[in-house]
């Protein structure tokens, strides 16, 4: 009962949106899953890790999404009209674990892409992967307490918190740095990219927040809303972006296959 998913009835319109939003990030994820194999090849060598990563982060949550989606449907059974909690739980702590997997690809991809060099790559992905496993262990403990224990749940986001300040410093402040090194136009786009990470990744403490603030059976539609739109916008639209930067900054060293898809004269390379 450590979730308040576990808590409540739930109409059929109730249930049927969170297995829907649960089947369509799924649905997302393995759609991007082969939009980044094929596009891998249009990637320079230099920077196709971040492009692989982008599969690598699809695989994985795309199979915690699967598995949230058989959970949501083996836990609860319609009765009297509603769905109602039958001898399993449904649980969110699959996504946090997950997490540990998944954000280290997707903080790596984003150092590859902004140009740094094999050793700063390991040491800046160290100190961050550091940052984001405090971060997702503390909040995982918090979870824990969301149905007995709101204070515990509180106390514990804002430990979980203060990692996740820190790394999103280190996020803006290499961006900061790197911008200038970054071509083909993709000094703005690395902009997007950097407020694409704040809006999606700051919904996923609102959806840990949620028993504080909604605990309800709405409350718990809102927060699969929630983590859906923050899944297919941190994994999904960032891996477009990195991608589409990793493409523009091949063409601009010269890898063919990245100029001929952006439309480009591969004969004519010097003016790139
Ligand atoms: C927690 C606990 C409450 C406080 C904070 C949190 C932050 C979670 C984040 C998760 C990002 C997940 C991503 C997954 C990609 O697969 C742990 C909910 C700040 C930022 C990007």
């Amino acid at each position: 009962m450590k979730n308040i998913e576990n808590l409540f009835d739930y109409t059929v319109g109730q249930f049927e949106t969170i297995d829907h939003l649960l089947t369509m990030g799924v649905g997302a994820h393995l759609a991007a899953l082969v939009f980044f194999f094929l596009l891998s090849r249009l990637v320079a060598p230099r920077y196709r890790v971040a492009t692989a990563l982008s599969c690598i982060v699809m695989v994985s949550a795309g199979l915690i999404l699967v598995s949230q989606a058989g959970m949501w449907t083996d836990a609860f059974a319609l009765e009297g009209g509603v769905y109602k909690l039958q001898d399993i739980t449904f649980n969110n702590g699959y996504r946090y674990v997950n997490w540990m997997i998944t954000i280290p690809c997707l903080l790596t991809q984003l150092l590859i892409v902004l140009n740094y060099g094999k050793k700063e790559i390991v040491k800046k992905a160290t100190i961050l992967v550091v940052l984001a496993w405090g971060m997702i262990i503390t909040g995982y403990v918090g979870q824990l307490y969301e149905v007995e224990d709101l204070n515990a749940l509180c106390i514990w986001g804002a430990i979980s918190t203060v990692f996740f300040v820190a790394m999103n410093f280190i996020v803006g402040t290499s961006i900061a740095a790197q911008r200038k090194t970054m071509t083909n136009g993709t000094n703005t786009t690395i902009m997007k990219v950097f407020w694409l990470m704040m809006f999606a990744w700051a919904l996923y403490p609102v959806a840990y927040l949620v028993p504080a603030f909604m605990n309800t059976s709405d409350g718990v539609v809102v927060r699969q809303l929630l983590f859906t739109i923050a899944d297919i916008s941190s994994k999904v639209i960032y891996g477009v972006m990195i991608t589409y930067i990793a493409i523009r900054q091949s063409a601009s060293i010269g890898y063919k296959p990245a100029l001929k898809a952006l439309g480009r004269d591969v004969n004519d390379d010097l003016r790139i």
